[in-house]
């Protein structure tokens, strides 16, 4: 496996939307256990194929604290959502950030598993959160995209302050 290049915001490739995957083959799965490494190295607890520079509707997941609950989503898409939440996110290619952001509570998501059969999860809480986030990367939108103007120019003022510190 391989720990792959993280794209840091604002990298126009963040923007790009993501096609679905037509056939869950063994390179869709080498993808997906090095796109796990990298989340689990990062530290993260989710990770999309576009902040890794790859066009593909594939996600993996993993809220539990041992690292071991491997949640991989192929072609997702929401079925159902009801509720409305406030929780703070972070994401992996906006470093140090962490909004508050509302979506739904819980929602229903049918994808494809790694063996390309059809599943269906409820989920609500954290994971509930982590899937709509992920599922934005695909679109591509990056979740400081739903804050003010102002919030996200005090955040490309902040990253780009940091970024001149660590050159
Ligand atoms: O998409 C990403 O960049 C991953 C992102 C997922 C996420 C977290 C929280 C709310 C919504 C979406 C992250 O993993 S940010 C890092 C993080 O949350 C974390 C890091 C270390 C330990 C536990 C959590
Ligand atoms: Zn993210």
């Amino acid at each position: 496996m391989a720990i792959l290049k993280i794209l840091q915001y604002p990298d126009k490739r963040l923007h790009l939307v993501a096609k679905p995957v037509q056939s869950v083959t063994a390179a869709t799965r080498k993808l997906i256990g090095d796109m796990a490494e990298t989340m689990y190295a990062a530290p993260g607890v989710g990770l999309a194929a576009t902040q890794v520079d790859v066009r593909e509707q594939i996600i993996v997941i993993d809220i539990s604290e041992t690292h071991d609950d491997l949640l991989v989503l192929i072609n997702p898409e929401i079925l159902a959502s009801s509720g409305e939440v406030d929780r703070e996110e972070g994401c992996l290619s906006v470093p140090g950030i962490y909004e508050e952001l509302r979506r739904a509570e819980r929602i229903t998501v049918r994808a494809l598993d790694t063996q390309g059969e059809s599943f269906t999860l409820e989920a609500e809480g954290l994971l509930a959160t982590c899937v709509q986030h992920e599922m934005d990367h695909l679109k591509g939108k990056v979740f400081v995209e739903y804050l003010s103007q102002l919030k996200q120019s005090r955040i490309r003022a902040k990253l780009n302050k940091h970024r001149r510190e660590t050159m």
